[in-house]
């Protein structure tokens, strides 16, 4: 191990400062897995992978976090007693890292993680309150866009449906090629959602221009955006011990790719990011590894960001801070979904 090498923190790496620049936010959260299990431990693993990811990084031309203060958090674990409770819980803690000061990088655990974050994030000074504002980058193999999976709208297969519900304005996904019926019929009539599926982006001799345009579409959105990369949007070679580790997937070079466009858009704003669906395999750490990089990449391109004018912390830029008019607290889960065994004790 390296000199001032950091247990516990992502890429070894201490903080500079009291203040983050940049946060990791681990949250160990699986109460819906449907296949594999060991996405709670995900989390974790991907932080003791991350030891074993280089530092230097030639875009920037220097070692990670370039300057930056890199902070990563405690673990969440939920404490409630009720999954409702629980996501409700995850709100109240996300909501801390959406002031606009710092960058978010959460990891999960399943992705079931997603609506909660989304909520949160309607405090970034970007968002102002106005959800319908954010736009939802998704890599996934599956369109997560279930009414509900084995009577659970909360769901991991539900994620970006729900998403879609708490009041995210916009949804584009890639990597999509597990979807029922239900979800392709969503797909073609919700107008807020737009799919590249793998099946045309990753053929091998007319995937090219479809791809391109998945691109074209990154480098067209405008406003602040949420990045969530569900790890099984990758082939599954490369994620073995995900939930749902399913063939025909991604290159790791179009996952880094759609990082670069994204966050070289100088119309969008990119406010967060998470990459979920993290699980461990003893005796492979392929799947961690290969999350602990690509959420390297995240955050290289948004010390990029930075550099060029494109992310603009608020506390540099005070007259932008702006307050949601009604602040809605924790609660909104319990409120607007409780029904039947969500709301009883797990
Ligand atoms: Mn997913």
């Amino acid at each position: 191990m390296e000199e001032g090498f950091e247990e516990g923190a992502f890429l070894g790496v201490a903080p500079t400062s009291s203040h983050a620049d940049i946060v990791v936010v681990p949250l160990a959260y699986e109460l819906t897995t449907s296949y594999g299990m060991g996405t709670a431990d995900g989390p974790l693993a991907c932080i003791a992978a991350s030891a074993q990811v280089e530092l230097f990084d030639a875009e920037l031309g220097e070692d990670l976090p370039a300057g930056l203060s890199l902070h990563t958090v405690p673990v969440w674990e939920g404490e409630a007693a009720t999954l409702l409770g629980q996501l409700d819980e995850m709100t109240t803690h996300a909501e801390r890292y959406f002031k606009g000061d710092m960058f978010p990088l959460f990891l999960g655990g399943e992705h079931g993680i997603l609506p909660p974050i989304v909520r949160a994030a309607r405090h970034h000074p970007a968002v102002d309150g106005d959800l319908s504002r954010l736009t939802l980058v998704q890599l996934d193999a599956h369109a997560d866009l279930r009414s509900h999976l084995d009577e659970e709208p909360f769901s991991h297969a539900c994620a970006a449906a729900r998403a879609l519900d708490v009041g995210a304005g916009r949804l584009l996904q890639a990597g999509i090629r597990a979807y029922s019926k239900e979800e392709a019929e969503r797909m073609e009539s919700d107008s807020r959602i737009q799919s590249w599926l793998a099946k045309t982006t990753q053929h091998p001799h007319t995937g090219q221009p479809h791809w391109s345009s998945w691109l074209d579409a990154l480098r067209a959105l405008e406003g602040p955006v949420h990045l969530t990369l569900d790890i099984d949007g990758l082939d599954g070679t490369l994620v073995p011990a995900t939930g749902t580790p399913v063939p025909g997937g991604l290159t790791f070079w179009q996952a880094v790719e759609t990082i670069e466009v994204l966050f070289a858009n100088p119309n969008a704003v990119v406010i967060g990011a998470d990459v979920n669906e993290i699980a461990v395999q003893e005796g492979n750490p392929l799947t961690e590894f290969t999350a602990a990089c690509l959420a390297s990449r995240i955050l290289a391109h948004h010390v990029l960001a930075r550099r060029e004018g494109r992310w603009i912390p608020t506390s540099a830029n005070p007259s932008t801070v702006q307050h949601p008019a009604q602040q809605e607290k924790a609660g909104y889960f319990q409120l607007n979904f409780a029904r039947d065994h969500r709301a009883q004790p797990l």
